[in-house]
């Protein structure tokens, strides 16, 4: 079976969705946020994960054409829950390292935007920290580009290249996403508990927000709140939901 050949098919049968896990503020409890995750429902092997396809869609060049459709059916449903009346709120869009290297990622974005009406600031594109600290050059200038856009920019997976560290403070970003993998080590190894602190306290001392990803735990939650994150994406709030799910339970939460 060649995996490659169905996902060119999947987009047309309307086999991809997105899910959206929706983003906590601590404090108050409320929704701030969403980050949509892309899926894939084969009709034969059933649902095959992003973490699968993705890199075989990097391969084969189709990414450009399934990451816009993520971005305008990622904003288009932010449109949808706005124009119904809810409390705006950002929603965040993941971006492979081959969109930037298109060479057009800033006029498809804004595109998507036109499209679906959607204002700007309520699009959030996230970049892993791997990229933009290794492809730096096209990288950055594309992430100006986006920025004079008007949307966000959140550095994915943060904290996995600690010597970005130093580099954080010239790149245009608003937001970094702690990686899950140290929230695990919560109450396991005190080590990486103090580089939490430090990613925490840094982003703060420059001005960025701070988002903790994979939280699973009251342990967890509780050493993050501790230490002064205060913005929290994971299983211990809530999984990624679909559309639907979302319209029937927590809407009004927003
Ligand atoms: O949601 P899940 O844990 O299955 O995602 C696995 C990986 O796939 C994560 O690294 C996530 O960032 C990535 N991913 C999910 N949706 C998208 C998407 O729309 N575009 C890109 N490029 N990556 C995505
Ligand atoms: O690489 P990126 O950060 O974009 O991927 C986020 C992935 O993490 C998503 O695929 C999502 O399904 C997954 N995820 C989100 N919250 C949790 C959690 O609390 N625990 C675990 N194990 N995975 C999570
Ligand atoms: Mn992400
Ligand atoms: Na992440």
């Amino acid at each position: 079976m060649l995996l490659s050949n169905a996902l060119h098919q999947a987009l047309e049968r309307n086999e991809l969705f997105l899910q959206y896990q929706p983003q906590v503020r601590v404090s108050s409890q409320e929704i701030i946020g969403f980050e949509a995750l892309i899926r894939w429902k084969h009709p034969e092997f059933g649902i095959i994960s992003p973490a699968v396809f993705i890199p075989i869609a990097e391969e084969s060049g189709l990414i450009n054409r399934i990451g816009e459709w993520v971005l305008l059916t990622a904003c288009a449903q932010n449109k949808e829950w706005q124009d119904r009346g809810f409390k705006p709120v950002q929603m965040a869009v993941n971006l492979s390292v081959k969109q930037f290297q298109s060479g057009y990622l800033d006029s498809i974005v804004k595109s998507a935007l036109e499209k679906t009406g959607l204002t700007p600031r309520y699009l959030e594109l996230e970049i892993t920290e791997g990229i933009v600290m290794k492809e730096s050059k096209y990288v950055i200038k594309s992430l100006h580009a986006l920025k004079d856009l008007g949307v966000s920019i959140s550095i994915d997976d943060f904290g996995t290249e600690f010597s970005s560290l130093s580099r954080l403070k010239d790149l245009p970003v608003d937001r970094i996403k702690i990686d899950m993998k140290f929230i695990q080590e919560i109450a396991v190894n005190s080590k990486d508990e103090a580089v939490i602190a430090v990613m925490i306290y840094l982003a703060k001392r420059l001005g960025l927000k701070i988002i903790a990803e994979g939280v699973e735990t009251e342990v967890q939650l509780a050493f993050l709140k501790d230490e002064g994150c205060d913005e929290i994406q994971g299983y211990y709030y809530y999984k990624p939901l679909s559309a639907n799910e979302i319209n029937r339970g927590i809407l009004d939460l927003l």
